[in-house]
Formats: C-alpha cells, structure tokens, sequence
C-alpha cells in the first residue's frame, strides 16, 4: 500500500516537493572536526563535511596526526527483520588522504569498498586512485595492499585486494566494487545495470556485520542513491512498508545532503516502484 501511494505522489509531484523540503542538514548536529585548521585539506569539497557526532574516528594517529577523515557511520534499520544495515559514507579519497582511507578500512573491520565515481569526469578529478594497478603491490602507511583480481564490464569493476599490516603480518581480504556509469550530480545511465548492481552489493554484504564502506566524491549523491535502493530492497523483502523520505531523513540524522538532487530522488524512487512491480506483486498476486 505505501507503494501505490508512492506512485500516486510520484505522478502528481508531491513527493519531489516533500524531497526537496526536507532539511539537507539534521538541526542541532554540528561540523567543527572538518573545519579546524590541520583538517582542512583532508576535506575534497569546501562545502561537503561530516557531522562531529557520527563521524569515523582514526584510531591510530593518521600520518598528517590526528584522527579526521570526511566519512561517518550510516546505520539502517530494517524493522521487523532484526537487520541493521552498516556502511560509513565517505568522500572519494584525495592523494593525501588515501593511507587515512586504508587505515579506515582496516580499523573498522570493513571488507567491501563501494565506489560509485570514476576517478576523472569531463576532465575533472572526481577521485584518487587508491589502490594498486593488477598483481601490483603499494604501500599505504601500515598496510601493505595487492591487487590480486579485476573484472570490467561496460558498466562495473570487480578488484580484489590483499591486506598486510607490516607491523603484525596479518593478512586480510578486501573485494571492491566500482560503478562506472554514473556522472555526478546525476542518476545511473540504465536503471536495470543499477539494479544489477545494487542486488550484487547485497549478495556480497549478506551476513555481513562489519560496516560496507560507500563512496562517490562527494560522498552524498550517489552514496545515498546506492544506501537508499538497498534499504528499500531489504524492507520489501521484510515485508515493511518503504517510504522512501523517511529513508532519506534516517541517512541524512547521520550524514548531511545523503542524495543530492530532486532527479535523483525521482530516479531511486521509480527503481524501488520497478522492483517492487516487477518481483514481489506477481508473487504476491500468485498467492492470493
Ligand atoms: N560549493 C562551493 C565550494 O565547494 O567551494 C561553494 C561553497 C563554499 C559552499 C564555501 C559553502 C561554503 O562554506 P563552508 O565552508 O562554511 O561550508
Ligand atoms: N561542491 C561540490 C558541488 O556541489 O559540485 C560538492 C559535490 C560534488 C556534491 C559531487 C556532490 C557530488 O556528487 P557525489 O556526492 O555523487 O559525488
């Protein structure tokens, strides 16, 4: 039912509006670890930082000193389910803060990258490339990182990584996921790739409890198109009701601007419609 309602204000603009008048930013939470002096260039936007209360802390001190990084915690829950979807939203890396990055990833235990950005659009650097090129080995600070697989497709790059901390000799492992066609600012160029990829994403997170680190440039566009298709997904299947403005106001109590544009929305909101059309209808008109 709350679908066919969301169809209903889909066609007749209600919910753009509603999007559009949503606060971008929770009242009351504050930014100040992104603007101090030292955390300033660790920062890829002016206009793009993380809220103070759920941001990733380093725990080690991070080779520029300190503990700042542009990324915080993103929990949704699945009511009913028992199910808390983590990630850490996170701003494409920069060249000085890619060894931050990596101490992330290992010091939350992560073992998915999602990365929604190509490294360059219209000439523009959209992200650093952080990793290593295939079967070569890199350097960053404490980790020691292989690139022992790569895929391409039109649409995706699936990498494998090897993680070795210098220190303690362990070794883990790190799958990456890379979404090509999507320019910033902007929605996938085919729904069903997205969708492809999006199912892809949560085959591999299935069990999961560590948190799925997601990344774009910016780390709000793209990021929250992506957390939003999933949390949608995983509500369908739990048989709740999805209401995809309060999604959107749960990702953005713990990072501000998560899905940047009115099209955006719309293009989400009409991918959660097609699943929910083209999968769980006719299964539940089988039933009845
Ligand atoms: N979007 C522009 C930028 O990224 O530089 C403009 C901008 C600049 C937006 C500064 C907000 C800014 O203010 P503050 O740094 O206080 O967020
Ligand atoms: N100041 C930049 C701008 O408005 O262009 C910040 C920005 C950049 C915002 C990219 C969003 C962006 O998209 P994404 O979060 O999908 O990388």
């Amino acid at each position: 039912a709350s679908l066919m309602l969301l169809q209903e204000s889909l066609d007749s603009g209600a919910a753009l509006a509603q999007f559009e008048q949503l606060y971008r930013k929770k009242p009351g939470m504050t930014m100040n670890a992104a603007r101090l002096e030292e955390n300033i260039a660790k920062n890829r936007y002016r206009d793009i930082s993380p809220y103070d209360q759920t941001r990733v802390i380093l725990k080690e001190q991070n080779v520029s000193g300190g503990d700042y990084i542009n990324a915080n915690y993103v929990n949704m829950e699945i009511p009913g389910s028992g199910i808390v979807n983590r990630y850490i939203a996170a701003q494409g890396p920069l060249p000085k803060t890619c060894t931050d990055f990596w101490q992330m990833v290992w010091e939350q235990h992560s073992s998915l990258v999602v990365m929604l950005t190509t490294k360059v659009e219209k000439g523009r650097v959209k992200c650093h490339q952080y990793w290593p090129e295939m079967y070569e080995t890199m350097d960053y600070g404490l980790l020691q990182i292989t690139c022992v697989k790569e895929e391409e497709t039109s649409s995706f790059a699936f990498r494998e990584f090897n993680l070795t901390h210098v220190e303690t000799s362990e070794e883990r492992h790190i799958s990456h996921m890379q979404y090509i066609a999507w320019p910033d600012h902007n929605v996938p160029d085919d729904p069903a790739d997205f969708l492809e990829f999006v199912l892809k994403v949560r085959q591999r997170r299935m069990g999961m409890v560590e948190p799925t680190i997601v990344h774009c440039s910016a780390g709000i566009g793209r990021t929250g198109v992506l957390i939003t298709m999933e949390t949608a997904m995983c509500l369908i299947e739990a048989n709740q009701p999805v209401y995809p403005l309060s999604i959107v106001r749960q990702m953005r109590d713990q990072r501000a601007m998560l899905i940047q544009t009115a099209t955006q929305y719309k293009f989400v909101c009409e991918a959660i419609l097609k699943v929910y059309n083209e999968l769980v209808k006719p299964l539940e008109d089988f039933a009845r």
